[in-house]
């Protein structure tokens, strides 16, 4: 049974009450039953409450109450309750009535529903009430201007002086804003987590049994997605403020037309992380992105800081060429870096690229992710304040249409924010970009863990045939 307080009606509560607040349905008679013990068992404690009555000449009106309803028979002191009406017969008509003997505000008597001022100015029921059709005859009664300053109305331009209602409801009043439930479980977005996140990533270890062994992550994406930006938000992070390393911009060939594997160093405890992030040129409309070059990339054949030459491509002859590369040269998670902006006019050409480098990586098990860029973008209430990104719905539509177009289950898209122009670090965009870098990890270790044991298990089929 849906709420029926309208959210213009809402808004003028919350005007009315003066602070920043939003409402939470206790009881309904429709739903609940129209009975005292019931409106008491639901209401009673609960703090500030709206009681709201929608009578059957299409009027509204109630009371607010500061204080709890209490079912001891005492009075209910309160200085900010007031008696309002939002509607009547059927058009937006609000006005308020403040309380003028707050000692008797409210009357909490376990026989009686909601009940208001002393005389009473409204009470709304004794005992149980049934529902005859749609509709309540409440049998309380309506007095106007015992304790509430009515102003010059009356109980018939406040309630049509009708009792017979379609619905009551009461309300909580919770302060602050409403929290939507997010659409994702997400970590809090406290200094702690960012903390916790931050060391997890320090003392990460890969489980190569090589010593000085790395994470390889791989970025691939079109140009001007955020490939570069996101290592430079990652380094910025451990860095302690913001710094650009690696080059960023948006034009209209790949700024990045070198292999790099980029560490990321930690100023406070000078070490290396043990991941790297792999930049490449993006693949673009017009060149598609050699496919032959890619593989040598996966398979960890292209050296640091190679030049790619789109005359020339990579071959196994090139110098610097890794020749026998081990699961360490190896990229062992990739992360596809789409512009959340643009994912819904992705081209087909495009796509098509990511498809076949899918086929590939799959062939190789290799785990992928999708780090969804630009989210302050796409959502205003996002670019105002990250934490909304989780109950954000343009975020969501975007997330699940990278999903739909990488064919990678929905909770392998992460959005992120990227630092662009801002001038210090936020907690929030620190804990979605290194909880998405945490994601990676975690993949890239049950990859290198598959590995390790698919290559034990030859090894010993190997020396059981010597
Ligand atoms: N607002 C916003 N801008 C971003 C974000 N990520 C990247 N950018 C901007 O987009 C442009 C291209 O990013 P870049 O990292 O160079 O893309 P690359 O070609 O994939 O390396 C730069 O001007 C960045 O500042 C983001 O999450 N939000
Ligand atoms: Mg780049």
């Amino acid at each position: 049974m849906p709420e029926l307080l309208q959210k213009s009606y809402r808004d003028q509560l919350v005007t009315w009450i003066g602070k920043t607040c939003h409402f939470r349905l206790l009881y309904k008679i429709s739903r609940d039953g129209c009975s005292a013990p019931t409106f008491h068992q639901q209401c009673d404690g609960k703090g500030a409450t709206v009681t709201v009555f929608y009578n059957t000449n299409k009027t509204i009106y109630g009371g607010y109450l500061s204080q709890s309803w209490n079912s001891a028979g005492r009075y209910i002191n309160d200085s900010k309750a007031f008696l309002f009406r939002l509607q009547y017969n059927g058009s937006s008509n609000p006005l308020k009535f403040p309380v003028s003997d707050a000692s008797k505000a409210g009357y909490g008597n376990g026989g009686y529903g909601p009940t208001f001022g002393s005389g009473h100015d409204i009470q709304a029921f004794s005992g149980q009430i049934n529902c005859s059709g749609n509709v309540f005859s409440l049998n309380g009664g309506l007095s106007s201007g015992d304790s509430y300053n009515l102003n010059g109305q009356t109980v018939h331009t406040l309630a049509n002086n009708s009792l017979k209602v379609t619905d009551l409801e009461v309300y909580r009043v919770i302060e602050g804003q409403k929290q939507d439930s997010p659409w994702r479980e997400h970590l809090e977005w406290t200094n702690e987590t960012m903390q916790e996140l931050k060391e997890t990533l320090l003392d990460y270890k890969p489980m190569t049994e090589a010593n000085k062994s790395a994470a390889n992550i791989l970025l691939i994406g079109q140009t001007g997605a955020g490939k570069s930006s996101f290592f430079n938000s990652i380094n910025s992070i451990f860095r302690g403020k913001i710094i650009n390393r690696a080059v960023t911009g948006r034009s209209e060939h790949s700024v990045t037309t070198m292999y790099r594997q980029y560490e990321v160093k930690d100023y406070s405890r000078k070490q290396f992380l043990n991941l790297r992030l792999s930049d490449t040129c993006g693949f673009q409309e017009e060149s598609a992105l050699n496919t032959q070059e890619f593989v040598f990339i996966l398979s960890g054949h292209l050296p640091d800081c190679y030049q790619f030459n789109p005359m020339v491509p990579f071959a196994p002859d090139t110098l610097g060429c890794i020749n026998d590369p081990d699961l360490k040269d190896k990229i062992h998670c990739v992360a596809f870096v789409i512009d959340g902006s643009t994912v819904d006019d992705m081209s087909d050409k495009v796509r098509k690229q990511m498809k076949d480098l899918r086929v590939r990586m799959n062939h190789r098990g290799l785990p992928q992710v999708v780090l969804l860029t630009n989210i302050d973008k796409i959502c205003p209430d996002v670019d105002n304040d990250i934490t909304n990104t989780f109950t954000s719905t343009t975020v969501c539509d975007a997330v699940n249409k990278a999903a739909e177009i990488t064919g990678l289950p929905r909770d392998h898209v992460l959005p992120v924010k990227n630092y662009e122009c801002e001038r210090n670090l936020k907690t929030a965009i620190d804990i979605l970009l290194m909880d998405a870098l945490r994601q990676c990890l975690d993949l890239a270790d049950e990859y290198m863990d598959e590995q390790l044991y698919r290559g034990s298990t030859e090894k010993r089929k190997h020396l059981a045939k010597d």
